[in-house]
C-alpha cells in the first residue's frame, strides 16, 4: 500500500532547510489516505523517532517537529531542540519557532498533539482540527485564531544522517577533469576500424529522463542548456518515432563518433508501449530512422524502409535502460517482468546493457544543493541498488545522474556526473568489442 506525500519537492526543499543537519523525510501518515483516523496515527508512528507534523489549509502549511518519538501514550515530552513552523506559500520560505524552551515541548492525548502551547491538532469524528496560539507571530497575515479544518494532516519521520561518511564511488569535481572527460568524449573513436559512430539506445518508461539525458549530453558540451521539444512531451501511447540524435562538440559542429537512439517509450504491457520485437529490430539495425511504432502492426520486411541486410553502423552499440529514481518504488510488476525478459532477450545479442538512474536530485536534499554528494548519498546509494535489482544488473552498471532540466545555466559538476555516465557507456562498449 503506497501513498504520496502532499508535499511538492519544492515545498519539501523549502521545509528540509528547517533542519541545521542534513535530514530527509519519509512519510509515515496521510490523514486523507487512513480517513483521517488519529488513532491509526498513533498506531502507525509511535516510537518511530524524530518527526515532523504538517497541516496543510491550500498553500498554507504548519507544522511541528520533535527530536523525540512520538509517544504511545497519552503523555507530555520534554524535547529542546522541537520547533513549530509556518510556510505561508510557495513563494515565501518556511519560518520555524522554538516550543517553550523545550518544556513540554509537546503533548498528546488520545485526541489530540499539541507543540507546546503553540499549535494543537486535535481530531473528532474524522477531521482534524488545528489551534494557533495567537502571541507567536506565525507570519500569517490572513489567519482566523479560530480552531481550522484541515484538508490534509501528515506525519513523516525525519531521518538525519543521509550522508555516508564517504563516498562509494569516487569521482574529482574538479574542472581538470570535466576539461578531461569532454576531451574524452570528443575525441572518441570506436574499437572498431570502419565503424565510424557508436549507436547507443535509450530505454525506459515515459518520464524517465531519456530526451533529459540527450539534451543535458548536449548542454554539457556546448557550455548553454539545450532543451529538446520532445522533453517532458506527453505520451500518446500509440506512435512515436525512431529517432537518432547526432552528437556534436559544438552548437552545428561536426558530430562526434556517438549517436543517441531515442524510441517509443516502454509501456505498461507490449501493447501499450515499445515491443520487445520492435526493440530488437531496433538493435539489430533493421528499423529505418523515422520508423513510427504502432501498436499490434510489428516491424517486419515488408514495412517501409526495413534494412534487410543491416552492416555493423546500423546496429545498436550499447542498450541504456533509463529508469526514475523517484518512481522506482511504483513501477509496476509487468514493467518490471518486462524489463528483466528484455535485458535477457538483450543480453543474448552481446550487446552490452548499463542502466542510467536519473532524478536523483529529487530523492536527497544534499544532492539537490550540490550534486558532488551523489555518491556520498545512502538514499541515493539504496536506489542505485534497487535499480540493479530491477533490472537485473550488477551495482556497478547502475550509473546515477541528474539531467538538466530547469537550469539556465550549466553547472561543472553536473557536466562531470553525465561525462562520467557517457564515458561508462563508452567504456561498456569499448570492452563487449574487446571481449
Ligand atoms: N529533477 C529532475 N527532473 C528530471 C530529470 N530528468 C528528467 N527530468 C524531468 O522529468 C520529466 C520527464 O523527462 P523526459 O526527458 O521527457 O522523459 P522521457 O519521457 O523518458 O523522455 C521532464 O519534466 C524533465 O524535466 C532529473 O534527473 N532530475
Ligand atoms: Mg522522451
Amino acid at each position: 500500500m503506497t501513498f504520496n506525500s502532499r508535499l511538492d519537492p519544492e515545498t519539501e526543499k523549502k521545509l528540509l532547510k528547517l533542519f541545521d543537519l542534513n535530514v530527509n523525510f519519509r512519510l509515515l501518515y496521510k490523514g486523507s489516505h487512513f480517513n483521517f483516523d488519529i488513532r491509526k496515527l498513533f498506531q502507525i508512528c509511535s516510537d518511530q523517532g524524530s518527526f515532523i507534523l504538517t497541516v496543510y489549509f491550500g498553500k498554507h502549511i504548519f507544522g511541528g517537529f520533535l527530536k523525540k518519538s512520538l509517544p504511545r501514550s497519552n503523555e507530555q515530552v520534554k524535547d529542546e531542540d522541537a520547533f513549530v513552523f509556518s510556510l505561508y506559500d510557495s513563494d515565501s520560505t518556511a519560518t520555524r519557532f522554538s516550543v517553550n524552551e523545550g518544556h513540554h515541548a509537546f503533548h498528546r492525548t488520545y485526541s489530540s498533539i499539541s507543540f507546546g502551547d503553540c499549535l494543537k491538532v486535535a481530531a473528532s469524528d474524522r477531521e482534524f482540527h488545528v489551534n494557533l496560539c495567537s502571541t507567536y507571530d506565525f507570519n500569517w497575515p490572513e489567519w482566523d485564531w479560530e480552531k481550522q479544518l484541515c484538508e490534509e494532516v501528515e506525519l513523516h519521520r525525519v531521518q538525519a544522517g543521509d550522508l555516508l561518511p564517504g563516498p562509494w564511488r569516487g569521482l574529482p569535481w574538479i574542472e581538470t577533469n570535466r576539461d578531461e572527460l569532454r576531451k574524452d568524449l570528443v575525441s572518441y573513436e570506436p574499437p572498431i576500424v570502419g565503424l565510424t559512430q557508436v549507436r547507443v539506445l535509450l530505454l525506459g518508461p515515459v518520464g524517465a529522463g531519456k530526451s533529459s539525458f540527450i539534451s543535458s549530453i548536449k548542454s554539457a558540451l556546448y557550455g548553454n542548456v539545450v532543451n529538446l521539444p520532445s522533453i517532458g512531451a506527453k505520451p500518446d501511447g500509440i506512435i512515436k518515432k525512431l529517432k537518432s540524435y547526432p552528437i556534436r562538440a559544438e552548437k552545428g559542429g561536426q558530430p562526434i563518433a556517438l549517436t543517441l537512439c531515442d524510441v517509443r517509450d516502454m509501456g505498461d504491457s507490449e501493447e501499450t508501449g515499445l515491443s520487445l520485437h520492435d526493440a530488437l529490430a531496433v538493435i539489430n539495425g533493421h528499423a529505418p530512422e523515422g520508423y513510427k511504432f504502432q501498436s499490434g502492426m510489428p516491424i517486419n520486411p515488408s514495412s517501409a524502409g526495413y534494412c534487410l541486410d543491416p552492416g555493423l553502423q546500423d546496429k545498436i552499440h550499447c542498450v541504456v535502460f533509463v529508469l526514475n529514481a523517484r518512481s522506482l518504488h511504483s513501477y509496476g510488476e509487468s514493467l518490471v517482468k518486462m524489463i528483466k525478459k528484455y535485458r535477457r532477450e538483450i543480453s543474448d545479442l552481446d550487446v552490452p546493457q548499463l542502466v542510467l538512474l536519473t532524478h536523483v536530485d529529487e530523492m536527497c536534499h544534499a544532492v539537490n544543493t550540490d550534486v558532488r554528494y551523489v555518491y556520498t548519498s545512502r538514499i541515493v546509494q539504496k536506489k542505485v541498488q534497487e535499480a540493479a535489482s530491477l533490472a537485473d544488473v550488477p551495482v556497478s552498471f547502475v550509473l546515477p545522474v541528474k539531467n538538466y532540466m530547469s537550469e539556465l545555466t550549466v553547472n561543472r559538476d553536473t557536466d562531470i556526473l553525465i561525462f562520467s555516465a557517457v564515458r561508462q557507456i563508452l567504456h561498456a562498449i569499448d570492452d563487449t568489442f574487446e571481449a
